[in-house]
């Protein structure tokens, strides 16, 4: 496989979300069972996701990590399951030894929250099997990362990380067409760094790399919202602030809800070429 992100998924693409993880914010313990994460997966591509990611690992704020072996005894009946049905993968994993598995079993895309800072042979996996990456900024590791996060300047701060991590990975031997840079929705930052990052995407989008953002369901929409206390999201408020990235250059979007989205982002891009 040798295509770019942008002939992959064209702007704008769903991306589905399914977890195979007893502790994930948004879905917890709903998609346990491999069965079912085969049928939400199938499902999700009936619905218009162009790739579906699939997580063996919780991020959310405050989790722990598991090993490898516990990963991959998650993910494997679905990697299974779902190979051969023509459904594009995604493996949402920082492990090398995760993502060979996965890649042969057919994924092609390596999401990676810690940008290749967690796994030394992350970059050489996803170099040699000529997939593509997604590189997410995040501060601090997700078991302490929303204790009080801070920036000067949040939009420009990033940029510089995705910046940096996207030489990075190029000089691995990844090539610069294959990777999409992510803000990073809720990983170490408060409800205005998300709202600043949101408003700010053309500047990430300028680095010239397709731009990934996974809102989803997080919390500071429950906030926007004005429910203080929620861990999820509402998905009306998702939808609404997908519209406003893909109107400030987003390409892909990391979601739960797929068919909202889909037609959300329909109409947006019906818009922008009338327009
Ligand atoms: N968010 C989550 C996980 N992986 N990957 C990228 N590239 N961007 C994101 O915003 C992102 C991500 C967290 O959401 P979720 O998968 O629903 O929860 P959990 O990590 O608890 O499984």
């Amino acid at each position: 496989m040798a295509v770019s992100v942008e002939e992959l998924l064209p702007r704008p693409s769903v991306m589905g979300v399914v977890n195979v993880t007893p502790d994930s914010f948004s879905d917890g313990g709903r998609q346990l069972d491999s069965g079912d994460a085969v049928a939400r997966v199938q499902e999700m591509a009936r619905e218009g996701a162009a790739i579906v990611d699939l997580g063996g690992e919780s991020t959310r704020p405050g989790s722990d990590g598991v090993s490898a072996h516990e990963e991959l005894r998650r993910l494997l009946p679905v990697l299974e399951g779902v190979a051969g049905s023509g459904v594009l993968l995604s493996i949402d994993t920082s492990k090398a030894e995760v993502a060979r598995r996965a890649l042969e079993l057919g994924a092609v895309m390596v999401n990676d929250v810690t940008a290749l800072r967690a796994d030394a042979d992350l970059a050489g996996v996803v170099a040699e099997t000529g997939v593509c990456l997604c590189l997410m900024h995040m501060l601090g590791e997700p078991r302490t990362m929303q204790e009080d996060p801070r920036y000067d300047d949040v939009v420009s701060e990033v940029a510089a990380f995705l910046e940096e991590r996207l030489a990075f990975a190029v000089r691995a031997g990844v090539p610069e067409e294959r990777i999409c840079l992510d803000p990073g929705i809720g990983f170490g930052k408060t409800t205005q760094h998300n709202l600043e990052l949101i408003a700010g995407l053309g500047t990430i989008a300028s680095l010239g790399r397709p731009v990934l953002v996974g809102c989803s369901r997080k919390r500071f929409l429950a906030r926007i919202t004005g429910d203080a206390e929620s861990l999820v999201g509402s998905v009306a408020a998702g939808v609404a602030v997908a519209v406003l990235a893909y109107e400030r250059g987003a390409s892909i979007f990391r979601v739960h809800d797929v068919r909202e989205h889909v037609e959300a982002l329909a109409a947006a891009h019906a818009f922008e070429a009338a327009a």
